[in-house]
C-alpha cells in the first residue's frame, strides 16, 4: 500500500485510519491537504478517470460537468438509516438498523472495497475555522468526485487537521462508492459513535458526508444532546436604507427554492435594500450570552438543484455558477456551456444528462430534474461580510414554508413560540425530484426535517419547545407558501424576488413595527401593510393567495393524524393541545 504522509500525530485518527484502510484495502492512502497544487493533480485525476469532463474555459472558468449512474441521482430515504442502540431513540419517522446489524452488513460490503482503488482522507471543518460552534469531520473516500466537491462545500484539508489537534474529536466517515449498484446501497447513521458510513452511491447528499449526514442528521443529535439546533434552513441578512440588517432563518422541504430565498434580489421598489446570503441550507443555531438565538452556516459552498434556476428567479446564483463549479447531471451545449430546464430558450441541440443527443422540443428532460451545481459560496456577490463570524448571526425571526397548491396562505404569524412550533411541526409538502419516489404527493415535512432528523420526531419537537426557556429575545416564527395556485394550476403569487414584500412584513412584524390581523390561524397583514405596489396580481388574486378556507383546514387537520398517531409515544402534550385548539376554532367559525 502507498501512503503520502499522514499530515497528523492524532493517534485516534491514525488508528483509525489504519483500521479502516486495513477494511477497504486500497491501494493508495492519499491524505488530502486543500491545496491548489493539490486540486490540480486531483481535477487531472479525475479528467483521466472520465469522472468529470471540462467545459468551456472562456464560458465557464475553471467549472467541470459530471455524470452520475442514472440509477443514482437522488438521495435515497428509503436506504437511509439511524443506527441507535434502540428502534425508540430513532423514532418512527426514521429507518432503523441495529448498531452491531449495521457494522456487520457494511463491513461486510466495505471488506475489499477498495482494491485497486485510492481511499482519500478528507478532514473537513463544518462552520467557521476555530468557531467553537464548529464540527470537525473525517471522510474516507474512493470517489474523486466526492473530494472535489467536499473542497467547495467545506473547509476541507490542513486547516481542519490544525484545528483538530493532537487529541480533538471528530465525526468518522466512511465512503466507498462500490460499483454503485442500488442493491447494495445504504447510508447508515451512528449517533452514539459520531460515525457514518455510506456505500453504494456517489449522488451528493448520500455522499458528501458533512451535509445532510453530520451537519443534519448526526448534527441533530448533537444539538439535542449538547442544547442547540441542527436545522434545514437557509440564512439571510436584510439591510435597510439605514444600514440596519435583520437576520431571518428559514426552512423549506428539499428543492422549494431556499437557495433562491437566501439569494434574493429585491425588486426596484425597495430601492436601498440589500438581502445578504449567510447560508442556503442549513443552520446550527445556539443560545447566546444575550439571550438571542445565534445561527452559522456550517457549509462552505452551494448544492444547488440546477433547474429552474435563472436570471429571472435567482440571477445571483447564475453569477456564482459562472466559475470554479461542478455541475452534475445537467445537459451540455455544443460550446461546452450548461443548459437546464427553465434555464431560457434551449439552444436547438444539446448532450443530455444521460450523454445522448437531445433536440429542440424533445419531449424529454435534457438535465435531471434533481441536477445540480456545487459552487463555491465565496463566488457569491451578496454573500454576508458575516459568514466567517465565529458566534453567526443573531435570528429575529424564523420562517417555515411548504410547496402547496391550496390551503396554506402567502404568510402568517404564529400567536407566539409553541403555536410556531406546531405550525413548523406539521408542515406539509408537495415531494420533489430530491428524493427517490413519487413527485407531486403532499406528505407531512415536519420543520422540513422528516429525511434529516437523526433521532425520534416527537423528542425533536420537546427540544424545540424546550428552547424557549432559554431564549430571552425568542425569533417570531411564520409560515409562508409561494406555491398556491388558482383553479386552473396558475401560481397566485410571482414568487422570487418579490417575496421580498412578505419579507418585509417578516421583518416589521419581528422588529415590532406594524400591528396584524388576527385569524383562527395566526396574524396576517392588516390591509395595506404589505406593500404590493408594482406586484403583478390581481386584488382577487391576492385575496386567493391569502384564503383561510375552515373547510380546507379542517381537512388538513384531519391529514395530521397520522403524524400525531405514528409520534404518538413521544409527540409534546403542547402540539396535540395546540392542534386541538385551532380544530375548536375552525370548527365554531365553521358553524357561524
Ligand atoms: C439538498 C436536499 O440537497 O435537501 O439540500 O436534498
Ligand atoms: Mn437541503
Amino acid at each position: 500500500m502507498d501512503i503520502t504522509t499522514p499530515p497528523t500525530r492524532n493517534h485516534a485518527l491514525l488508528d483509525w485510519v489504519a483500521s479502516m484502510a486495513k477494511l477497504c484495502g486500497p491501494d493508495h492512502i492519499h491524505w488530502v491537504t486543500g491545496t491548489d497544487a493539490e486540486h490540480g493533480e486531483l481535477t487531472a485525476e479525475a479528467l483521466k478517470q472520465g469522472v468529470i469532463k471540462p467545459l468551456s474555459k472562456e464560458k465557464r472558468p475553471g467549472c467541470y460537468i459530471a455524470y452520475s449512474s442514472p440509477n443514482d441521482v437522488a438521495r435515497v430515504e428509503h436506504l437511509t438509516f439511524i443506527c441507535t442502540p434502540t428502534k425508540e431513540e430513532a423514532g418512527p419517522t426514521n429507518n432503523w438498523m441495529a448498531p452491531d446489524e449495521a457494522y456487520k452488513k457494511l463491513g461486510a460490503l466495505f471488506e475489499g472495497s477498495m482494491k485497486g482503488r485510492t481511499m482519500y482522507v478528507v478532514p473537513y471543518v463544518m462552520g467557521p475555522l476555530g468557531s467553537p460552534f464548529s464540527k470537525i469531520g473525517i471522510e474516507l473516500t474512493d470517489s474523486v468526485y466526492v473530494v472535489l466537491n467536499m473542497r467547495i462545500m467545506t473547509r476541507m484539508g490542513r486547516p481542519a487537521l490544525d484545528m483538530l489537534g493532537d487529541h480533538g474529536e471528530f465525526n468518522h466517515g466512511l465512503h466507498s462508492m462500490l460499483d454503485v449498484n442500488p442493491d447494495r446501497r445504504f447510508i447508515c447513521h451512528f449517533p452514539q459513535d459520531n460515525t457514518i458510513w455510506s456505500v453504494g452511491s456517489n449522488y451528493g447528499g448520500n455522499v458528501l458526508l458533512g451535509k445532510k449526514c453530520l451537519a443534519l442528521r448526526i448534527g441533530s443529535y448533537l444539538g439535542k444532546t449538547e442544547g442547540w439546533m441542527a436545522e434545514h434552513m437557509l440564512i439571510l441578512g436584510v439591510e435597510s436604507p439605514e444600514g440596519q440588517v435583520t437576520y431571518v432563518a428559514a426552512a423549506f422541504p428539499s428543492a422549494c427554492g431556499k437557495t433562491n430565498f437566501a439569494m434574493l434580489i429585491p425588486p426596484k421598489r425597495f430601492n436601498g435594500w440589500r438581502v445578504w446570503t449567510v447560508g442556503d441550507d442549513i443552520a446550527w443555531m445556539r443560545v447566546g450570552p444575550d439571550g438571542r438565538l445565534w445561527a452559522i452556516n456550517p457549509e462552505a459552498g452551494y448544492f444547488g438543484v440546477a433547474p429552474g434556476t435563472s436570471f429571472y428567479s435567482n440571477a445571483t446564483a447564475m453569477n456564482t455558477i459562472r466559475k470554479d463549479t461542478l455541475f452534475t447531471n445537467v445537459a451540455l451545449t455544443e460550446d461546452g456551456d450548461v443548459w437546464w430546464e427553465g434555464m431560457g430558450t434551449p439552444p436547438e441541440h444539446l448532450t443530455d444528462w444521460q450523454g445522448r443527443p437531445w433536440v429542440k422540443g424533445s419531449p424529454e428532460k435534457a438535465a435531471h430534474p434533481n441536477s445540480r451545481f456545487t459552487a463555491p459560496a465565496a463566488n457569491n456577490a451578496n454573500l454576508s461580510p458575516f459568514v466567517e463570524n465565529p458566534s453567526g448571526v443573531p435570528i429575529s425571526a424564523i420562517i417555515f414554508g411548504g410547496r402547496r397548491a391550496t390551503t396554506v396562505p402567502l404568510v402568517l404569524q404564529s400567536f407566539n413560540w409553541a403555536h410556531g412550533v406546531y405550525l413548523g411541526a406539521t408542515l406539509g409538502s408537495e415531494t420533489t425530484a430530491a428524493a427517490v419516489g413519487k413527485v407531486g404527493v403532499v406528505r407531512r415535512d415536519p420543520m422540513a426535517m422528516l429525511p434529516f432528523c437523526g433521532y425520534d420526531m416527537g423528542e425533536y419537537f420537546a427540544h424545540w419547545l424546550a428552547m424557549q426557556k432559554k431564549l430571552v429575545h425568542p425569533p417570531k416564527i411564520f409560515m409562508v407558501n409561494w406555491f398556491r395556485q388558482d383553479e386552473n394550476g396558475k401560481f397566485l403569487w410571482p414568487g422570487y424576488g418579490e417575496n421580498m414584500r412578505v419579507l418585509k412584513w417578516v421583518l416589521d412584524r419581528a422588529l415590532g413595527h406594524v400591528g396584524a390581523q388576527e385569524t383562527v390561524l395566526g396574524w396576517v397583514p392588516r390591509g395595506t401593510d404589505l406593500d404590493l405596489a408594482g406586484v403583478d396580481i390581481s386584488e382577487e388574486d391576492f385575496s386567493k393567495v391569502m384564503r383561510i378556507d375552515t373547510k380546507e383546514w379542517l381537512v388538513e387537520i384531519d391529514a395530521q393524524q397520522e403524524l400525531f398517531e405514528r409520534l404518538a409515544r413521544t409527540m409534546p402534550k403542547e402540539m396535540v393541545l395546540q392542534r386541538e385548539l385551532l380544530r375548536a376554532r375552525l370548527e365554531r367559525l365553521d358553524q357561524d
